[in-house]
Order: structure tokens, then sequence, then C-alpha cells
């Protein structure tokens, strides 16, 4: 490996040459990308290798991440960083007249999720890897990630996204490794050897090829594999070709490849697809196959090996999403291995654990009956035989209680319901903040934490600091090196020694500058981008997330509406300046979410063009929100918004971002926020309207009058008739859903109930504002506290309380 500035150098215009036999002059900034990225991969390489050496030595218990999501963002950036080579690379570099930034932003992000849980994933496969733990991540090779979303006129307009264009250098593709994963036809049950063998026949086989990415782990020398499933297939239909019919000799081909063509854009969106079961089984299936395959080889390929496996592997599965891992390992063991249904149900419960991600009803998963038992015949049976098991011992501990037995059962009302598969089928099962978690045993999974109350546990989310705050926010970082040394790096823990300097002037002042170069750095891309002028000495408050009525963009809006309707009745209107940006996709069938995109979008329109307001106030919308436009939005932000409807938002994870940037939170008591305003304290966070429990017994009991809301404030009826009066420059009936979800359906997310709440708690904020000693205080505390937030914490407690994995220390070869 390059250890100075001049090996480094030497190493690069050396890899230019035998890549493209090009001179540095020569090559363009994709070539330089590719030959900078190569170069790292060989360094990485050898770690790998060493890794995965010791790991089947060391014969560790090994873990295993499953998820349909991993929203890596780019790699470049974080494995310069945590090889701990950016230093050398970037002053290398620019002898070289060439800018480090400039050759990261060639990278395509790899948007293989949709938003918070994808990129939780993410960010464990991060902190797994820098605690030297033997986690691993198994998922799809999506050929099309996220959409890319472009603003026109106002509109969500979705292009495919093209991620894989240009190659992917991070990728190793393992053909040796492939294994097939069979879907449809039929399967019978024989005796064979005094056994019953189940013989699958006439089913689709779909080969699924491996494409390994390295995960490297930070200062250390683990590196991880994240195993991303492709469907492929040699399938050439000879017959219909040689009658010259061409269409139909590819057709069967590009059908089965279909399975790992796209990612389904919907978050806590449900629109239940074909494809999307077969995208969970497919990368299940070949995900449990090729583990199975390794722990054989590792410890033992006899039942009696087989019947261990929780010894040494730990499967873990994010959301309902790859929850027929219970039912596939369950099949394999007893298809392919030989155990008993017995010795299997044990060993499977015991691998598996499971986390919940939402509590939003119409997002829990269930499947149709017909649509597994045709699909999945196997998977079918097996669920089958689990939900009658199951039934008969609640039956045993409740007899005669058949309105709880019909409310847990894992198949019931032609549907299979996914979280009851995976909470009967793990020994684990864990919301992801604390009142979450709360919410999950005493409403959601009541009746199932009953009857396994010791399953339950709460794991709060965190964020990869080293990417959240190190890289994204590289000066930031250096000044909390300055002060308080490098130590926070590998524990963020340490962080809470920023609290000292939190009312130290000269501190403030530096922190206030890192600040206003980061405000200055989006404002520049805002205006590349928009040709808009934005004003940098104004509040930066974002709100960025996907779009979703329960986040409650709307009621940022409608406030910001309010705010301007009060200087346009009041030109002298004392506030702070103040620019509200917004970012985020809406899932493609979500034609409510998609207005209040066009309805932000039209409030700009007019705001910023009222030379009346005196530019007090402007509204941005950025398109195609993603991991590195986050990157670069989140250390700019003065404000945080972080606004669901009580009880709605299972943790967030962009509130942990924010905090951690320095941004001051504007937030309910919902999700990770309470977690993050009891370890900043009060004083240093602003919090507004109902509480879970208020929220909860609303939707119980009733009580919740919208038009007591509306007739009683003149401020809020206001702005909601102006939604659909005329007032904004669209068509009269484009924002009619919006009005809709407020007054017609008794506003579900109770906007208008916590409207008054949220005027005043900006108005606080922008009175702390201007005490910008107090304010630059706040600041500095929320990241000296965000230190609880960093996903390293979060990894540990997975590790000891439910994994039982320990750090294996990779030796240098
Ligand atoms: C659910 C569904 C259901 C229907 C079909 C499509 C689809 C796609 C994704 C999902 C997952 C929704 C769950 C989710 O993303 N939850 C988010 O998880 C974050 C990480 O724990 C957490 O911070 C957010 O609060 C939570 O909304």
């Amino acid at each position: 490996m390059f250890i100075s500035k001049e090996e480094f150098k030497q190493a690069f215009i050396e890899k230019l040459q035998t890549l493209f036999g090009q001179s540095l002059d020569e090559s363009s900034i994709n070539d330089k990308y590719t030959a900078l990225s190569t170069l790292l991969r060989e360094t990485i390489s050898k770690r790998w290798y060493e890794t995965n050496r010791q790991y089947r030595v060391s014969k560790e218990k090994q873990v295993y991440y499953f998820s349909m999501e991993f929203l890596l963002g780019r790699l470049l950036g974080s494995n310069l960083f945590n090889l701990d080579l950016t230093k050398v690379c970037q002053q290398g570099l620019n002898e070289l007249g060439i800018d480090l930034a400039d050759m990261e932003a060639v990278e395509h992000d790899a948007g293989l999720g949709n938003g918070g849980l994808g990129r939780l994933a993410a960010c464990f496969l991060d902190s797994m890897a820098s605690l030297q733990l033997p986690g691993h991540g198994t998922g799809i090779r999506y050929r099309h990630g996220m959409f890319e979303q472009k603003i026109i006129d106002g509109y969500q307009i979705e292009l495919p996204d093209n991620w894989l264009r240009d190659g992917y250098v991070w990728e190793t593709r393992k053909a040796d490794r492939a294994v097939t994963v069979k879907f449809g036809g039929s399967v019978r049950l024989e005796e064979q050897a005094g056994r019953l063998a189940a013989i699958h026949e006439n089913y689709e086989p779909v080969l699924a090829v491996p494409y390994d990415v390295p995960i490297v782990g930070a200062n250390c020398n683990s590196v991880n594999t994240l195993r991303l499933w492709s469907a492929e297939n040699n399938y050439f239909d000879f017959s219909s070709f040689s009658k010259g019919d061409f269409l139909k000799a590819v057709e069967k081909k590009y059908s089965l490849e279909a399975t790992s063509q796209i990612l389904y854009p919907d978050d806590n969106y449900p629109e239940g697809r074909t494809l999307r079961l077969k995208q969970q089984y497919f990368f299940v299936s070949a995900g449990l196959q090729s583990i199975v395959r390794r722990y054989k080889r590792t410890h033992g390929s006899k039942p009696a090996d087989l019947a261990k496996i929780h010894k040494k592997i730990a499967i873990h599965i994010n959301d309902t999403h790859p929850a027929l891992a219970v039912s596939e390992l369950m099949r394999i063991l007893m298809d392919e291995e030989g155990l008993g249904w017995d010795e299997a149900w044990t060993a499977t419960w015991q691998t598996i654990s499971y986390t919940n991600h939402t509590i939003l009803p119409e997002a829990l998963e269930k499947w149709p009956v017909e649509l597994v038992e045709t699909l999945l015949p196997r998977m079918y049976m097996i669920i089958r035989e689990i939900n009658e098991r199951f039934c008969a011992a609640l039956w045993e501990k409740y007899p005669g209680d058949w309105e709880r037995i019909r409310d847990m059962a894992i198949i019931s009302d032609g549907y299979v319901h996914m979280a009851h598969l995976a909470v009967v089928g793990s020994h684990s099962v864990n919301g992801v903040a604390e009142v979450h978690s709360n919410i999950l045993k005493t409403e959601v999974l009541a009746s199932f934490h009953q009857f396994y109350p010791h399953r339950f546990n709460n794991k709060t989310n965190g964020v990869t600091h080293r990417r959240w705050l190190a890289k994204a926010n590289p000066e930031l970082a250096a000044l909390i090196s300055e002060s308080i040394g490098e130590g926070w790096l590998a524990h963020p823990g340490e962080l809470s020694n920023l609290h000292r300097y939190a009312h130290d002037p000269a501190f403030q002042a530096s922190i206030r500058a890192v600040k206003q170069a980061n405000k200055e750095r989006l404002a520049r891309y805002i205006k590349d981008k928009m040709c808009l002028t934005v004003d940098i000495n104004s509040i930066f408050d974002v709100q960025v997330k996907r779009i979703h009525a329960y986040k409650r963009q709307t009621l940022n809006a409608l406030h910001i509406l309010d705010l301007y309707n009060r200087i346009k009745e009041n030109p002298g209107l004392d506030i702070e300046p103040r620019t509200f940006i917004f970012a985020g996709k809406a899932a493609t069938g979500y034609y409510l979410a998609k207005r209040i995109i066009k309805f932000i979008n039209t409030l700009a329109q007019v705001i910023n063009n009222d030379p009346a307001i005196g530019g007090k106030i402007k509204v941005v919308f950025l398109e195609n929100y993603s991991v590195s436009l986050a990157e670069l939005i989140i250390p700019a932000a003065d404000v945080s918004e972080q606004i669901s409807t009580a009880s709605r938002e299972a943790s967030g994870t962009g509130n942990m971002k924010f905090m951690m940037n320095g941004a001051v939170t504007v937030g309910t008591l919902d999700g990770a926020n309470i977690e993050i305003s009891q370890e900043v304290g009060g004083e240093n966070i602003v919090i507004f309207g109902l509480t879970a429990d208020e929220v909860l017994n609303y939707y119980k009991y009733g009580g919740y009058n919208v038009l007591d809301e509306y007739h009683g404030n003149s401020r809020i009826k206001t702005v909601v008739d102006q939604i659909v009066s005329g007032f904004l420059p669209a068509s009269p009936d484009e924002f009619d859903s919006i009005h809709h979800s407020l007054l017609r359906t008794n506003d579900e997310y109770f906007v208008l109930k916590d409207f008054i709440p949220y005027a005043a708690a900006q108005e606080k904020i922008n009175a702390l504002y201007r005490e910008q000693p107090r304010w630059q205080a706040m600041a500095v505390n929320n990241i000296a506290f965000s230190g609880r937030f960093a996903s390293d914490r979060t990894v540990s407690e997975y590790a000891i309380g439910i994994w039982r994995v320990k750090p294996v220390v990779i030796r240098e070869a």
C-alpha cells in the first residue's frame, strides 16, 4: 500500500497507463476516477482475502444482515476515509492539479434503497466492519435503483436510474458461486428411505449470481462482504429461434432476469406486486443457500452439525421483507440436509432475529395466500405447518380464545401475515427507538409480546458518524479534533467533551464560520442547479426525507404560507430571514405525496417572486434527494425539521445526522426525537405538538374534530382556504387532494391540531437564533450529545444483545 504522497502519485500515474494506456494529461475525469478506485481496490482486496481466511480459520460466529435495500451512496470517499488515505491522496492529487472532490462526484450513487431503512442497513455495514465484527450484508443487485427525480413545472417526474452505466468498480462477480432459486411448479411428498421427501417439479429455475462488494472497516484490517444477488440466465429458446420467432426466443430469458431489474420505489406505501414477492424469495433463498454451503465447509455437513447452525450463524432480517428466511431455512435444513421438523425448527428460530421498522397499518406486509401458494409452493406448505403448530400452542395457552388466535395466526383472512411469521420464527424482535418499541409491545404486537415477552427489545437507531460527520463535514471534524483530540472518531461518545466549549466565544465563532462556509457551498449548488439566489445570512431551515402524509411536509408548507400572509399584511414584520429547503421523493403511485411536492413548488413560485416581502423568506425544493445530496445539504442546515405525527415515525435517522452537524431540531415527541431531546436537554431542542399517547388515544377513542381547529382559528382557516381558493397559480382543483386529506378525512395526521403549537415553535426558533451566543451554544451541544446516535453504539448493542457475535481482530498478512 502506498503510504507517502510520492508513492501514491507514482502508483496513480502507472495505473492510468496500465488501465487505459494514457498519460495523466490525456485522461478524462472518469478514467482518473477508475484508476484511483482500482488502486484502492487492490489494497482492499488483500485485506478482504485475509479477512475471509481468518474468519474461516477462527471458526467464529458470523452474522448476516438480510435486507431488500442497501442505500450505500458513493464509496470512493468513505473507502479512502476508512483506509485513512484521504490526506495522502488529496495532497498527491492536488500536486497533479486534480481535485479529489471532482473525482468523487463522478461515482454514481448506489441508490439500492428507498430511504431510512436502506440507509440504516448501509450505516450498519460500516459499523460492523469498523467494530471488527464478522458481519455481512445480503441483498439484491438491482439493475435500476431508486428512480431519478426531476421537477418539471413543479411536478415530480421519474426517470430510470442507471447506476451501472459506466460499470461499478467496487463489485466482483462470483459466477462460480451461483445458485438456483426455484419458482412455481408443484411439490409432492414422497416416502424415501423411511422419510418424507419433498419433490419439487415443473418449477421455473432462476440463476442467482452473487456480486460481492467489499465493506472496509475504519482503522482496522477488517473487510467484510456485501453480497448482492443478480438474476441471470443462459436460457435460450432454440426452438422458437429456429422457427424465426426471435422475440419469443429471448422473451423467457428476460422474464426470468426481470427479478432483479428494479427496486420498488415504495416506502411505507404498499403496492403489493407479484414481482416484489419474487424478489424477496429470490435473495432470501440464494443468500441462505450460500450461507449453508459455507457453513458446511467450515463446521461439518452431517445433520447433527446443521442442527447447531445457530451457534455459528446469526441471520438478521431488516423488516419483514426477508421474512421468508424462516420457511426457507426450514426447507434447506429439512429437504436438503435431512433434519426432522423439531430439530430444524429449534435451529431456525434461534438463528433468526427481526427488526420492525414501521407501525403504519398499511405498511405491514401481507401476501395473498393464492399468490404464495402458486409462486412458492414449498414455502406455503412449510408456513402452513408453522402456522398450525403455532395455533395449537396458542390454543393450549388460551383455550377457547378464538378471537385472539385468529388475530395472531400467520395465515388468516386469505393472507400470509409476514410480521407474524417473523415474530414466531425468530428469537428476538426489536423496534428502532424507545417509543416505537413500546408501541410494538403495547399496541401493534401486544398479543405476541404477551406470548413471547422475552423476545421483545429495543435498539435505538444510529448513523455512521464517519460518513455523516467526518466525511460530509470535514471542516467541522477538523475543528472538533483540534479541540478534543481525535478519539471521537473511534469512540463517538467522546464527542461529549465538546460540551465544555459550548459557551466559549472563540469556539462559537469557529463553528459559526464552518456553518457559514457549508451554507455558501449549498447556496452555490442551488444557484448552479436552479438559477436561484438564496440569502446565505438567512436561517437555513431544512426538511429532507421521503414525502409522506405522516411526515407532514404539509404542516411545514402551511406554516410558510401563514408566514407569507403575515408578512404581506405587515411588511415590517420583524423576523430573521429564512430559507426553507425541501427535498424528497414520492412513491410513484402515491398521488397525495406528489401533490404535496407540487404544492411546495407552487408556494416557492409565489413567494420567491414577490418583491413585496423584501426577500425575507424563500422556498427551495431541491430535486433528486439522494445520499450524496444529503451529504451536501445536512452540514449546511441551521434548523432540522422532524415534525411527523407523534407515534408514526418509528425512529427517523435524518434527525441524528442533522444533530451531529450542529443543527437545532424543531420536532415532535416522536421516534428518536424523544431520545435526542433527553440527550441534549430541553433547552437545546424545540419540541411541540401532540404526544404519541394523545395521538393513539384519538385513534382509539375518537374525540378529534378537525372542524374545531378550522373554524376556531382564522389563521388556520385562511391557509386551508387558500389551498383551493384560486389564490395559488395552479388549476382550480390542483390541490383538492391536500384539502381533502385535511377536512374530509378528519385530518388523519393532526396537521391542523398541531398547527398553532408548530407556529409557536417556529417563533421560538426565530427568537433563539437572534441570540447568537445562545444559538451557537445549542449547536455545539447538539454535536456534543450526538455520540449516542452513532451506529457503532447501535451495532454493538445488536452484537451483544441479539447476535452474540464477538469482534475478530484481523491481523495484517
Ligand atoms: C415498507 C413497504 C411496505 C409496502 C411495500 C413497499 C415498502 C417498502 C419499504 C417499506 C419499509 C418501510 C419501513 C421504513 O422504511 N421504515 C423506516 O425505517 C427507518 C429505519 O429504522 C426509520 O428511521 C423510519 O422512522 C422508518 O419510517
